[in-house]
C-alpha cells in the first residue's frame, strides 16, 4: 500500500496536524494533494472535537509550489477545468484556526499555502518566495493579493516581479511570518501553540479569527461594527459566563465550547 500524499495525525487533545507528504517531489502540491488539503480542512473545520490545525510539510520542504509538471502542457480550458481556487477557497475558508509549520521551502504555492493559514511559524534556514514569473506565469493562489496586503505593495513588488526568494528573517521583518525557531524547533513550537489555542473557548477563538479575516477585507467602520456584534454574541455564550466566572473567583476556568 503506499503512503497518502496528505496525513492527518492527533498529536494531542483538540489538535490536529496534516502533514504534506511528497517528499521526493519537495511536497509539489499536485492536484491530488491540495484536493486532500482541502478536504481534510473542510472535515477538521466541521469536526467538534478539532480546536486548531496545524498544517505542515517535512525538515527539507514545506511545498515547493504548484506541480510544475502537472501543469507544464495545460491549456486554458484545461486549468479553467481543473477550478483550483475552490480548492484554495476551501483552505482559507476553514473556521478554526490553522498555523503553518514551515522548514525548507515555501514557494510559489507553497508560499501562498502558508499565507492561507492565520499563523506561520517558520524554521530559521526556511526559504520563502513567489518565483512563478521566472517560469512564465504569475502567482495564482493569492501570491498577488494575500502577500501584498500583509507586506505592503513595494516589498510585495520587490520578490513578485523578480522571483528572488527570502529568508525567514526577511519574511518576518516583512510582518509575513509570526515567529521563527531554531528548525528542529518547528512543528513542537506550532503544536504547543496549538495545543494553546484548544485548550480557550472555541466560540471566541473562531469569532475572532473570522472578525480579523472579514474586517481585513472592509471598511473600517464596517470592520469595526463586525467586531462589536461578535463580541457581543460571545455574551450568549457558557464560556464567556464561566470565564468571567472563574476570574472573579479566582480559580481555573472550565470551558465547555458551548
Ligand atoms: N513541481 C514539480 N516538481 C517539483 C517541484 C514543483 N514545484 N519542485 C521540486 N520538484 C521536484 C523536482 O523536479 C525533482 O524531481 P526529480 O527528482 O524527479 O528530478 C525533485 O522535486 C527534487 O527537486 P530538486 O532536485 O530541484 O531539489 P533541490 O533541493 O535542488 O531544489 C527547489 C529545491 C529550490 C524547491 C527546486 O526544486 C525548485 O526551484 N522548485 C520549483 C519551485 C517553483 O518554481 N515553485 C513555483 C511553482 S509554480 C506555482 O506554485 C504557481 C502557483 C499557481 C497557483 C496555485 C494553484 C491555485
Amino acid at each position: 500500500m503506499t503512503t497518502p500524499v496528505v496525513l492527518v495525525e492527533r498529536p494531542a487533545e483538540g489538535v490536529a496536524l496534516v502533514r504534506i507528504n511528497r517528499p521526493e517531489a519537495r511536497n509539489a502540491l499536485n492536484l491530488e494533494v491540495r484536493k486532500l488539503i482541502a478536504q481534510h480542512l473542510t472535515e477538521l473545520g466541521d469536526d467538534e472535537t478539532t480546536r486548531c490545525i496545524v498544517l505542515a510539510g517535512n525538515d527539507k520542504s514545506f511545498a515547493a509550489g504548484a506541480d510544475i509538471k502537472e501543469m507544464a502542457g495545460a491549456g486554458t480550458i484545461e486549468m479553467l477545468a481543473r477550478g483550483t481556487h475552490k480548492l484554495w477557497r476551501a483552505i482559507a475558508a476553514c473556521p478554526k484556526p490553522v498555523i503553518a509549520a514551515v522548514n525548507g521551502f515555501a514557494l510559489g504555492g507553497g508560499c501562498e499555502l502558508a499565507m492561507t493559514c492565520d499563523i506561520i511559524i517558520a524554521g530559521e534556514s526556511a526559504k520563502f518566495g513567489q518565483p512563478e514569473v521566472k517560469i512564465g506565469i504569475i502567482p495564482g493562489g493569492g501570491g498577488t493579493q494575500r502577500f501584498t496586503r500583509a507586506v505592503g505593495k513595494y516589498k510585495a513588488m520587490r520578490y513578485v516581479l523578480t522571483g528572488d526568494l527570502f529568508s525567514a528573517k526577511e519574511a518576518f521583518d516583512m510582518g509575513l511570518v509570526s515567529e521563527i525557531v531554531a528548525d528542529a524547533e518547528v512543528e513542537k513550537r506550532a503544536l504547543e501553540m496549538a495545543q494553546q489555542i484548544a485548550a480557550l473557548p472555541p466560540l471566541a477563538i473562531q469569532q475572532a479569527k473570522e472578525a480579523v479575516l472579514r474586517g481585513m477585507d472592509a471598511a473600517l467602520d464596517t470592520g469595526l461594527a463586525l467586531e462589536t456584534k461578535a463580541l457581543q454574541i460571545l455574551f450568549s455564550s457558557q464560556d464567556q459566563k464561566e470565564g468571567m466566572a472563574a476570574f472573579i473567583e479566582k480559580r481555573k476556568p472550565k470551558f465547555s465550547g458551548r
